[in-house]
């Protein structure tokens, strides 16, 4: 049954309900083939929201996603927007002639079930459990850069006038209720009491009880939060984490962008690297006896690095062929002794975003250990000594880029202080 107050239009679709629906909508069903009563329908949604539905036909197969009125992991005691749906495909809506392929195709919206008809994405998997099982995917930290750099690049102030811009804060400001599950979830509850925490307990009662009493933690952790809230630089993805990335061998997919809104790109960024260095953590407690994981840290790393390269560099080349925006626009800069002092100042621009990244990835990794939405890659280590292990080691690494950053000047002083924060 539908939470009280969702509209009287909207119901919530299953396996049985799924086909009539589709094959309501004329070029969908044209897409799948055959007859609705042919076709192949299973729920696949593993996120913490919503509903996802495959159905596959004799010619296609499509990708149904449905918002639920509440969280789906924490049931109807904890009700939400339906309208996250519209945010989905409004962001796939603004950002797909900059992303081109790194977005899967969108079928249909149905504002009525807020519901989203999409490509299936297959055989592309979830990025978090490719990690898990130690697979490589040779294109991801590059691609992923450069989603970055294309989504934001020209949804912000250096690409576009500020009136288009302004009119995307006015239309996603209205995502308040996913902007609030954030502010909650990342910046705030895991430094306090909430009965929403959890963590690896005993093994992580006193690390934890050190974080919550280590004030200057506590302050830093709240500068991003306070940047999360101010700095509507562009146009964000708002969950950019490992799962909201779909992969093969060969080609990346973003999905999931419910949570957007006009805000620091850094956000973005520290929330794929974020997930990057939890899985770098995690991987000792998914080593076997043929396969120690020490040769995929690595590799994770090189990821890392060309995820921060090909970010730094996609947004630079953007910028020096479309510096049409009101901020440094080109037009500022047009006698040749002005050209060094652009460069310094987009050099400028893009330091900042790097230390923006750091501090957001710290929060990010922290709210996964201790806050309300833990990561199955952590979680699926049976073990609890060696979970919090691993958990304890990217607590210390978090809690160093958040209360250090001087530290860290390039990725690759990112990189090599990972081994340092190993506990054993
Ligand atoms: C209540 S939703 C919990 C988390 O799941 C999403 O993926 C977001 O990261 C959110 O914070
Ligand atoms: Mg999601």
């Amino acid at each position: 049954m539908p939470e009280a107050g969702t509209p009287s239009s909207y119901r919530i679709l299953d396996t049985a309900s799924v086909p009539a629906f589709i094959a309501s909508l004329p070029e969908v069903h044209a897409r799948l083939g055959g007859q609705a009563r042919g076709w192949q329908v299973r729920e696949v949604g593993d996120g913490n929201l919503n509903l996802v539905f495959i159905v596959e036909g004799p010619s296609g197969s499509v990708c149904v996603k449905q918002a639920l009125p509440y969280v789906r992991v924490a049931g109807s005691s904890w009700p939400m927007t339906l309208e996250r749906a519209c945010f989905e495909v409004s962001y796939y809506r603004a950002v797909a002639s900059a992303v081109g392929r790194l977005i899967p195709k969108v079928y249909h919206y149905d504002p009525e079930l807020y519901c989203i008809v999409m490509e299936c994405l297959a055989p592309h998997v979830i990025l978090r459990r490719g990690l898990i099982l130690g697979q490589r995917y040779r294109n991801v930290g590059r691609d992923i850069g450069e989603y970055i750099a294309r989504a934001s690049f020209f949804t912000s102030d250096f690409a576009r006038p500020c009136e288009q811009k302004l009119e995307g804060i006015a239309l996603f400001a209205r995502n308040k209720e996913l902007i609030r599950i954030t502010v909650d979830l990342v910046f705030c509850d895991p430094y306090r009491a909430s009965a929403r925490n959890r963590h690896t307990a005993p093994q992580l009662d006193e690390i934890v009880a050190d974080l919550r009493g280590d004030g200057a933690l506590k302050v830093a952790a709240a500068r991003f939060g306070e940047k999360f809230l101010n700095e509507a630089q562009a146009l964000v993805h708002g969950d950019l984490h490992s799962g909201s990335v779909m992969v093969t061998e060969e080609d990346t997919r973003v999905i999931d962008p419910e949570f957007a809104f006009y805000g620091p790109v850094g956000f973005d960024l520290g929330a794929f690297l974020g997930n990057l260095l939890l899985s770098w953590y995690s991987q000792p407690g998914h080593a076997t006896r043929a396969d120690d994981r020490v040769g995929y840290q690595r590799w994770i790393l090189e990821q890392v690095e060309l995820f921060w390269q090909s970010f730094r560099s996609c947004f630079l080349a953007l910028w020096a062929d479309n510096a049409q925006g009101d901020v440094l626009p080109a037009s500022m800069f047009t006698r040749p002794e002005d050209a060094g002092a652009l460069e310094s100042a987009r050099g400028a621009v893009l330091d900042r975003l790097f230390t923006d990244m750091l501090g957001f990835a710290a929060c990010k990794m922290i709210r996964r250990i201790v806050g309300f939405a833990h990561v199955i890659d952590f979680d699926w280590i049976q073990d609890s000594d060696l979970r919090a292990r691993c958990e304890g080691s990217a607590l210390a690494m978090a809690r160093t880029l958040l209360t250090h950053p001087a530290q860290f000047h390039s990725i690759q002083d990112v990189a090599d202080a990972l081994p340092r924060m190993l506990r054993q």
